[in-house]
């Protein structure tokens, strides 16, 4: 084996015992499924609290949704109010209709899809996110 070779292979081994050892890389992957603006919260999107830091891998409601959901972020898993605050996963994420991107201005995370944080009820917030996304895409 020529140097090259092992340089290869030292490589593929250490990726591979990084991807064995750590849990988070396929959070990453699940993460990539969500609406852009998820990066404040990241881990606690879909867990009670951040893995990374304790270990603890328990999921909140929105996390054990989206599991349930196939690990995918669509537009059933976006009508859901998995948190039961009163506004849709759709409209936390900033992504009412499950496209995966941002609808309309929406820049920033709304609340959390997983904790009871949503108190903007004076608006229909379907209603709402449509309005945005309308402007957004003239
Ligand atoms: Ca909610
Ligand atoms: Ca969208
Ligand atoms: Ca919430």
């Amino acid at each position: 084996m020529n140097l090259h070779c092992r340089q290869v292979s030292l490589i593929v081994a250490l990726v591979a015992s990084m991807v064995l050892c750590l849990p988070a890389a396929a959070t990453e992957v699940d993460m990539s499924q969500l609406p852009p603006v998820i990066e404040p919260l990241r881990c606690l999107i879909c867990h009670q609290s951040d893995p990374g830091e304790n270990g603890d891998t328990t999921l909140n409601p929105f996390g054990a949704d989206f599991l349930a959901n196939g690990r995918l972020w669509d537009d059933t898993l976006a009508n859901q109010n998995s948190d039961g605050d009163g506004c849709s996963n759709g409209f936390e994420l900033g992504d009412v209709d499950g496209d995966g991107e941002n609808d309309g201005n929406v820049t920033e995370l709304q609340s959390n899809p997983g904790v009871e944080d949503c108190n903007g009820a004076s608006v229909d917030h379907r209603t709402w996110g449509e309005l945005k996304a309308l402007f957004g895409s003239k």
